[in-house]
C-alpha cells in the first residue's frame, strides 16, 4: 500500500510536470476507482469545462473536433473526456480517430481520453470529478466532456460542466424526449447539427416552439450548425462564451451533481448487498438501510 502511494505520488509529480503518459496512467487509476490525492489547483486560473451531450450519432464528436480546432487557434490547450464514445451501432468513429483525423497536428495541445460507464457500479460521477480536477491541475485550460444522451444518468453527468451544449440532429427531434428527462433545463445552448441536410431547419423550428420557459430570457438559444462543413461553429462558440446562466439553472446543475454523488455513494458502498439482503428479510427498514449506506 505504502509503495503504491509512493508510486502514485511520483506519477502525480510527473503528470503535473507535463508527462502525458503519466497523466494517462493516473486517469486509468482513477477510472478503476483508486483514490488519487490530487492537490487543489492553487492557480487563480480555473479551467472552462464544456459539456456536449445529445442522442447517438447526431455529430457530437465531429463537433468536438471543430471546437478543439477553434480553441487551438486561440492557443488554448484542450482535453476531452468522452464517455461511452461511439459504438459501431451508431456508425460513428471513435472520438480519438476523429480528432486525429481533423487536427492531425494537434500535438501537445490536445489530450483525448475515452471512458466507459460499464463495470462501475456507482456510475462514473465521482471519478469524473477527480479526472477533471487532475486535468485542471495539469494545466488543461479547456476541458470538454462528451456524453451520449441515451440514458438519463449519462446525460446528467454533463451537470458537472460549467456550460452545456445540447446537440440534436435533423431527423430526430429526440430533444423533445430529452425535455421530459429535464435535460433542456440544463442546456445553455441547443444546437441542431447537420444543417447541410434537409430537415435540420424544421427540427430547429420544432424545438423552438416546444421550449416552454415561462420567462423568454431563460430559454436557451437554438442554433443551426454543420460540424462537417464547419458552418455556425464560430457563432456557437461566441454564444457559449458569453452565455450567462440564470441562477435557477446553476442551482439545477448543483442539484444534479448532488444526486449523482449521492447515487455513487450508495451504489459503491461495500455494504450494499448486505443492506439489500437485510431489507429483503425484513430485519431492517428501507430508512435503516439508507442510513447505513449514507454513513
Ligand atoms: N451531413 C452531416 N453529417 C455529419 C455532420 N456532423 C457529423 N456527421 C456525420 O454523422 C455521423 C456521426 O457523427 P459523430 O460525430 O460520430 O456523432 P456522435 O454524436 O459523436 O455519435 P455517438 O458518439 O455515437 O453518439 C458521422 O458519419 C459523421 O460524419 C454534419 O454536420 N453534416
Ligand atoms: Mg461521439
Amino acid at each position: 500500500m505504502a509503495l503504491e502511494l509512493t508510486g502514485n505520488k511520483e506519477l502525480l509529480g510527473s503528470a503535473l510536470r507535463g508527462s502525458r503518459r503519466d497523466l494517462s496512467r493516473l486517469l486509468s487509476l482513477i477510472e478503476k476507482g483508486e483514490d488519487v490525492a490530487i492537490p487543489e489547483n492553487t492557480s487563480t486560473k480555473k479551467s472552462m469545462i464544456l459539456g456536449i451531450t445529445g442522442p447517438p450519432g447526431v455529430g457530437k464528436s465531429t463537433l468536438v473536433g471543430r471546437i478543439i480546432s477553434y480553441w487551438k487557434k486561440e492557443g488554448k490547450r484542450v482535453a476531452v473526456l468522452a464517455i461511452d464514445p461511439s459504438s459501431p451501432r451508431t456508425g460513428g468513429a471513435l472520438l480519438g480517430d476523429r480528432v486525429r483525423m481533423d487536427s492531425a497536428d494537434s500535438g501537445d495541445h490536445v489530450f483525448v481520453r475515452s471512458l466507459s460507464t460499464r463495470g462501475n457500479p456507482g456510475g462514473i460521477s465521482a471519478s469524473l470529478m477527480s479526472m477533471v480536477k487532475l486535468l485542471e491541475s495539469c494545466g488543461w485550460e479547456n476541458i470538454i466532456i462528451e456524453t451520449v444522451g441515451s440514458g438519463q444518468s449519462e446525460i446528467k453527468i454533463v451537470a458537472f460542466a460549467d456550460k452545456i451544449i445540447l446537440v440534436d440532429g435533423p431527423d430526430r427531434g429526440d430533444i423533445i424526449q430529452a425535455e421530459k428527462a429535464g435535460i433542456i433545463e440544463l442546456a445553455d445552448l441547443i444546437v441542431v447539427n447537420k444543417s447541410d441536410t434537409p430537415g435540420a431547419l424544421k427540427v430547429a423550428e420544432t424545438i423552438k416552439s416546444a421550449l416552454s420557459f415561462s420567462n423568454e430570457n431563460d430559454s436557451p438559444q437554438v442554433l443551426l450548425v454543420s460540424a462537417e462543413r464547419n458552418t455556425g461553429v464560430d457563432e456557437m462558440m461566441e454564444l457559449i462564451r458569453y452565455s450567462k446562466s440564470p441562477i435557477w439553472r446553476d442551482r439545477i446543475k448543483i442539484r444534479e451533481r448532488l444526486l449523482s454523488l449521492w447515487d455513487y455513494r450508495l451504489l459503491s458502498s461495500s455494504q450494499l448487498n448486505q443492506v439489500i439482503e437485510d431489507i429483503e428479510t425484513g430485519s431492517i427498514s428501507l430508512e435503516d438501510g439508507l442510513d447505513i449506506l449514507s454513513r
